[in-house]
């Protein structure tokens, strides 16, 4: 759709950088913030500033919310349900995916046209070949903001549940974050004999460039859920094992490692030991 009229209700770091690109990429801007002084250099870069979220609704033919978290969403979307009717609604703020599909179903509801979104860049990559955004729910506004969503970075369509887009990125964050705790750790220990953290971050990132091709031979055997073979539960048991005497050693803490040893003992304990270790996946699943 050409020419559409963008509003965007949150001027975070996020917002800023997601009103900046579009401004710089010819659209037109109406800009929405709970500290109104924030809209002010938008204002002076050519965005127009809405005074409420009503009125910022009303000026836009797509409605971006880029707001903190599920409840700033619904605190400011839920009294404007008649305003945003016929607009169509993209909500970018990270929430999980239950979060996502309850505000697609107060969207249908209200018979609104509504679109989830996930994040997976930060703000400077906005705009930049390494942007990656995910959306999921209607179909039919995904194409008709598609033209939009792609000046952000690119676009991937996850489905029409919801959920999906924010339950990848909960997946993608939950690895990360995961593995950051690794560096952390490793630099904790590093640093027990003088090495900076900037050296432990080159070999860490080398190291794990090199082997988390890996993954994919994990995948392959998750997926057939045969795990008569590779690297054993009890072989990983003690390699977890010295990790965590060796931190210990140098008098860091090995937290972050023990929940998964506690699985392996598990597993080992119920005469799984010479089974493939990647089978700990099978004991994730509560409820
Ligand atoms: N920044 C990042 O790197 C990440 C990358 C991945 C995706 N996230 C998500 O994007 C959402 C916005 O994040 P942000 O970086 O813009 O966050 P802040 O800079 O902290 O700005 C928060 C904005 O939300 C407004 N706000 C907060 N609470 C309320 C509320 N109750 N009512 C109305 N607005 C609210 C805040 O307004 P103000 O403090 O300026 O008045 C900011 O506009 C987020 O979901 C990330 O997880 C970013």
């Amino acid at each position: 759709m050409p020419n559409q009229t963008v509003s965007i209700l949150g001027l975070g770091a996020m917002g800023a950088a997601i009103t900046a690109r579009l401004r710089d990429t010819g659209h037109d801007t109406v800009v929405w913030n709970r500290t109104a002084a924030k809209t002010e250099p938008h204002v002076a870069a050519g965005s127009r500033a809405a005074a409420t979220v009503a009125e910022a609704a009303a000026l836009g033919d797509v409605v971006l919310v880029v707001l903190l978290d599920h409840l700033s969403v619904r605190e400011h979307l839920d009294p404007v349900a008649a305003e945003l009717k016929g607009k169509v609604v993209v909500n970018l703020t990270t929430t999980t995916p239950n979060q996502a599909r309850a505000t697609a179903a107060w969207a249908a509801e209200h018979g609104l046209t509504y679109l989830d979104g996930a994040i997976m860049a930060v703000p400077e990559m906005i705009g930049t070949p390494v942007s990656r955004l995910l959306y999921s729910g209607d179909r039919g506004a995904y194409d008709a903001a598609r033209g939009i969503l792609e000046t952000l970075g690119a676009a991937d369509y996850e489905g029409e549940d919801a959920g999906l887009a924010s339950l990848k990125d909960m997946a993608l964050l939950t690895s990360m974050y995961q593995l950051f705790s690794g560096f952390i750790q490793a630099a904790a220990m590093m640093r027990t004999v003088g090495v900076p953290a900037a050296e432990t971050a080159r070999e860490v990132s080398a190291w794990l460039g090199a082997i988390l091709p890996h993954t994919e031979l994990f995948a392959g055997v998750i997926d057939s859920r045969d795990y008569s073979a590779g690297q054993s539960v009890d072989f990983t048991r003690a390699a977890v094992g010295s990790l965590i005497a060796a931190s210990r050693e140098q008098g860091v803490s090995a937290d972050f490692l023990e929940p998964l040893l506690s699985r392996l003992d598990e597993l080992s304990a119920t005469g799984r030991g010479g089974a493939d270790w990647t089978s700990v996946n099978e004991q994730l699943a509560i409820g």
